[in-house]
């Protein structure tokens, strides 16, 4: 049986090793995080989503996959440790390096070696086959690859195995072989390139997304500006067959679309100039909704209250999420709020306010200035405004179009809506 090394258990490592090791592997999942193993070791899956559950429950049960510490000798080698950003929005490739380098005494020389974190252009190369080669490899004895994950968090175990995949090799002899290794696991056809091809591959996908979404902000501000309602717009300008505008909001969340552009305008500034423009404006959307309830009368000093945590509807992750956009915006100002969320229970910021994170939505609402509303969760669109009676004013902020905006301002309810004029409760 084949052995393979997984390297990096997070939100799609961890469901990585496990269907590779349900798909009869013999999977090692390696991490620094020593709670996390633990809890591994006992059986245990932090994350939330059933499919990624069971999928794990099953992996660690029937034995395939073991947890550890510490890497261990295999012939397949996936790294799936995080690249953020730094302060300065420099990609931060730290973890790729500890990753590689606390690997590369396990590594022999016939083995597959695949890097899956979202890099900048040449990481492949420089970072992987350099350590390897600093640590006294021969690269021509070791196959080395690059292969993004695209997995929509919410959706990841069939995205994992139903998703196409782009296998870079450093050699075309390595994109072969990565190319029928995941053949073996996964339904989704492989798109065998270089190295360099599949990162730039990655880093295209996700800044596609985000100066889409950049794009519909600007139609927002556009429509709240007009007078004319954005939602209703994009639907009709949808209908032409070539157009296909995404969906305004309060900017951009997640730990890979705000992230990914960054690494193609650290290397091509001239040339990435209109993706800084993007990232300025899906990152100055929280701002502008603290604005327009600014003009609506909120007051710093007043309590207010959010509504969404995570970083899309319906699922637990907060990272980078809008949500400390918004955060960060009221600490600085001197306003006090309590973010009300009914899946994420935990919340690191980096913005030095608090979450001040709650699941009791009374708490949130109570004596509240304003109401942001930052989060699609389902549970959302269902709110009726009698529970939003117990505010201090009646102002809503509806940032992803949720609430059923008519019958809160029968109720007396001004509401401002992403990308259309603002709805006052008649006097
Ligand atoms: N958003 C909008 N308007 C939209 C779509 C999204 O404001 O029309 C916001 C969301 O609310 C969220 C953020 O953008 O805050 C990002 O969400 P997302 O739906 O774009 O997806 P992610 O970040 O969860 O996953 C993306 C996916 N990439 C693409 O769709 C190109 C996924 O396939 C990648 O695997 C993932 O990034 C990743 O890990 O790179």
């Amino acid at each position: 049986m084949k052995k393979v090394t997984v390297v990096g258990l997070g939100y799609v490592g961890l469901p990585t090793a496990a269907l590779i090791a349900n798909a009869g592997y013999k999977v090692h999942g390696v991490d620094v995080n020593e709670a996390l193993i633990s809890e591994l070791q006992s059986g245990i899956c932090r994350l939330e989503e059933p499919e990624v559950k069971s999928a794990v429950e099953l992996a660690l049960t029937s034995g395939n996959l073991v947890a550890s510490t510490e890497a261990a000798e295999a012939d397949i080698f996936i790294i799936c440790v995080p690249t953020p950003v730094t302060r300065n929005k420099l990609a931060d490739l730290s973890m790729v390096r500890s990753a590689i380098n606390a690997t590369a005494p396990f590594i022999r020389s016939g083995n597959l070696v695949i890097l899956e974190s979202t890099s900048p252009i040449g990481t492949t190369d420089r970072v992987i086959a350099r350590s390897l080669e600093l640590a006294g490899h021969n690269l021509e004895d070791i196959d080395i690859c690059y292969c993004p994950e695209r997995v929509f968090p919410g959706d990841t175990v069939r995205e994992i195995l139903e998703n196409d995949r782009v296998v870079g090799g450093l050699t075309p002899k390595a994109a072969k072989r990565a190319g029928s290794f995941y053949q073996s696991f996964c339904k989704g056809k492989p798109n065998l390139t270089s190295a360099a091809a599949a990162e730039f591959s990655k880093l295209m996908e996700n800044t596609f997304r985000d100066v889409n979404i950049a794009l519909a902000n600007v139609f927002s501000h556009i429509a709240e500006q007009a007078g004319v309602d954005v939602m209703d717009v994009i639907e009709m300008a949808n209908k032409h067959p070539r157009v296909n505008v995404h969906t305004p909001g309060p900017g951009v969340g997640g730990h890979c679309i705000p992230v990914d552009p960054w690494f193609l305008i650290e290397g091509f500034p001239e040339e990435a100039r209109l993706l800084e423009s993007c990232r300025q404006i899906n990152d100055g959307q929280a701002e502008h909704f603290l604005r327009l309830a600014e003009k609506s009368g909120l007051k710093p000093g007043s309590k207010v209250a959010i509504l969404g945590a995570a970083y899309r509807g319906d699922i637990d992750d907060a990272r980078d999420t809008p949500t400390e956009m918004l955060i960060a915006s009221l600490g600085k100002a001197g306003y006090s709020y309590v973010t009300h969320d009914p899946h994420v229970v935990r919340m690191a910021l980096h913005c030095g306010y608090p979450a001040n994170l709650t699941s009791d939505l009374s708490e949130t609402l109570e004596d509240a200035s304003a109401a942001f509303i930052m989060t699609d969760h389902t549970v959302y669109r269902d709110l009726t405004s009698d529970l939003f009676s117990m505010m201090r004013t009646k102002l809503i902020i509806d940032t992803r179009r949720v609430l059923n905006a008519p019958e809160f301002v029968e109720d007396g309810f001004s509401i401002i809506r992403v990308g259309a004029p603002t709805l006052r409760a008649s006097a």
